[in-house]
């Protein structure tokens, strides 16, 4: 299936079409004229027909291009796309598309989880392993485990934040999940991902039944079940649990502050278990935006944990207030881009304001109180536009802030507008998606690190405006924006590992590492990989050996190998996003009444 020939002109969504949604190839071909196309049902019956619209060359792939429009296809089944001049091609219309690709992205974070034995009884042989880093640092056993991990010596930390930060304690910061293809465990990135997980649960709350029932406890594969939470619950606990561990204790000046991360010193090479780790680990200086990370995720956890356990809801709500007064107290200590060259990555942001917004509104959420209100009122971030058409991401947090403010029930004076602002994003997006003849949400200076994440938390805006508007435009854009992710592209891959007919497989990682050793597997089904990244400067060498030059059209600037970790990483936000965005597609829902 997989290494089926096809027409390797004709790019469509290999995982197939809705019945009730955009229906659009894309073609490669140089010609001026339109070319006459037909599709074919299963007996061989023409079912529909008309030509192509050239585009001519298209930027972002160099390609010159035509689209195929041939919906509305509203019976399933196999299809065949005959294009003048091209071979048959296969098409497939399906019900239920979507809440497979919603499982196995969620199905990912169990497999990413640290500090625990992913069961064979769980996940099958392939992607059993041993819980990583549960050891002593300094101890016998070769994993230096996260149970007591020491802060960066002051030695070391001089150079990164020019002033030299250090302390004596240790934490247990076991547990937690690994934030991608590395060893490292990020509180911000983490926060981005506890966020889109919460928010799919949330969001299944307004969706209604099938929404709730495809989440419920046993939805997952998961060692959580029978407990009647939500399984989805359940796993952003793994990751609540390891970020409210990264507080600063008591006594020391940066108390109730937040570690920015804790990762290996000094990068281990490929192919390498999490229990085989041998570097030391250390916890990074505290940062404002982890601390806020917390602040907001933990809000937002105490309020959708709240009916299943209310002493850990309580926790939660207690771990985001002290967090939100250790920021107040700390607002301007950054991450330096500086402290992600030697084991792990940097996850750099000076700019802390959308995450202040974000926990004020997660916080005003949850309680509902004054002072949190009129933060998020005064807040620059407020009347600011948090809806760039190239995405939002883990730095920029004041989409998913507005989003939730929005849709989450609650009585802010001024929620309508923050509606309005949620749907004139949306639309802005839309609007970049129906120029592109690849039918993506993305603008030609979008294919950034990890573009294919940019373009599924656009999908959730979308998602959000659908839900907010009802907009049926803006459905059909968050729809035909997965046909680029699934194949309908410049190299005519699916960047979801599983899904269609030529999908990637050798995303960089140290344990689904077949490439590197066939005795492990490739990531599990679902796994998105980053994608196109056309920002040269950040390149490996893998991709820059490929074009020496630099040359390249920003679509072609991806490669499934291994060792691309600049273009073929798998990472937490992104499964969350592709989570988030299939969430949307499964299940839409009636408008939310904002007044
Ligand atoms: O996803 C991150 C991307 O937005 C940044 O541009 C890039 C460089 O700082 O880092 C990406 O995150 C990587 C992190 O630094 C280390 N673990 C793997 C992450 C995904 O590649």
């Amino acid at each position: 299936m997989n290494d089926e020939v096809q027409d390797s002109r004709v790019r469509v969504n290999q995982h197939g079409y809705c019945a009730d949604g955009p229906q659009r190839a894309t073609v490669v071909s140089e010609s001026a004229d339109a070319l006459a196309w037909q599709v074919r049902d299963g007996d061989g019956a023409v079912v529909a027909s008309g030509v192509t619209s050239p585009r001519g060359v298209e930027e972002t792939s160099g390609l010159a291009v035509h689209v195929v429009d041939f919906g509305p296809l509203r019976e399933p089944g196999p299809y065949t796309l005959v294009i003048a001049g091209c071979r048959p091609h296969p098409i497939e219309v399906r019900d239920g598309l979507y809440e497979p690709l919603l499982i196995d992205a969620l199905n990912y974070f169990y497999l990413a989880r640290s500090g625990i034995e992913i069961s064979a009884d769980i996940v099958g042989a392939e992607y059993a392993r041993a819980a990583g880093h549960v050891s002593v640092a300094g101890g016998a056993d070769v994993n230096q485990g996260d149970l007591g991990v020491a802060c960066q010596p002051a030695d070391e930390t001089e150079a990164l934040y020019g002033t030299r930060w250090s302390a004596d304690y240790r934490l247990d910061v076991a547990g937690g999940w690994y934030d991608a293809g590395d060893h490292g465990k990020y509180v911000v990135n983490g926060g981005i991902a506890v966020a889109q997980l919460l928010g799919v649960w949330e969001r299944a709350l307004r969706a209604g039944d099938a929404a709730v029932a495809a989440l419920g406890d046993g939805a997952l594969r998961l060692p959580e079940h029978g407990d009647g939470v939500p399984d989805v619950l359940n796993e952003a606990r793994w990751e609540l649990d390891f970020m409210m561990a990264m507080v600063v204790p008591e006594g020391d000046a940066l108390a109730g502050m937040v570690h920015h991360k804790v990762h290996d010193h000094g990068w281990t090479g490929l192919p390498m278990l999490p229990i085989d780790d041998p570097r030391p680990r250390y916890l990074h200086r505290p940062s404002t935006a982890a601390t806020l990370n917390l602040a907001a995720t933990a809000a937002q956890g105490a309020r959708l944990w709240r009916p299943y356990d209310e002493p850990y809801a309580h926790r939660l709500l207690a771990a985001g207030r002290a967090a939100w007064l250790a920021a107040l107290a700390h607002p301007d200590l950054y991450a330096p881009v500086a402290d992600g060259a030697n084991g792990g990555g940097p996850y750099d942001d000076d700019d802390v304001s959308d995450e202040f917004y974000w926990a004020a509104v997660e916080l005003f959420l949850t309680t509902g109180e004054g002072a949190f209100e009129e933060f998020v009122q005064t807040s620059p971030v407020h009347e600011a536009d948090s809806f760039p058409v190239g995405g939002f991401r883990w730095d920029a947090m004041g989409a998913i802030a507005k989003i939730d403010l929005a849709t989450v029930a609650n009585d802010f004076p001024n929620r309508a507008l923050v509606a309005e602002q949620v749907v004139a994003g949306a639309r802005r997006i839309a609007a970049v998606q129906q120029e592109q003849p690849w039918g993506v949400a993305l603008p030609p200076d979008g294919f950034i690190w990890g573009s294919n994440s940019q373009l599924l938390d656009n999908i959730q805006v979308l998602g959000a405006g659908y839900d907010l508007s009802g907009d049926e435009s803006l459905l059909a854009a968050a729809q035909e924006s997965l046909d680029y992710l699934l194949g309908r592209n410049a190299l005519g891959l699916s960047y979801v590992t599983g899904y269609g007919s030529r999908w990637v497989r050798n995303q960089h990682s140290r344990w689904f590492a077949h490439q590197a050793d066939p005795a492990l597997p490739h990531p599990p089904r679902g796994s998105v990989a980053g994608g196109p990244n056309a920002l040269t400067d950040t390149w490996d060498p893998i991709i820059r050996d490929l074009y020496p030059d630099g040359e390249c059209a920003p679509q072609a600037a991806y490669v499934d190998h291994i060792e691309s970790w600049s273009t073929n990483e798998i990472t937490v936000n992104w499964n969350s996003a592709l989570a988030a965005a299939s969430a949307f597609l499964a299940f839409p829902h009636a408008p939310v009444a904002v007044s």
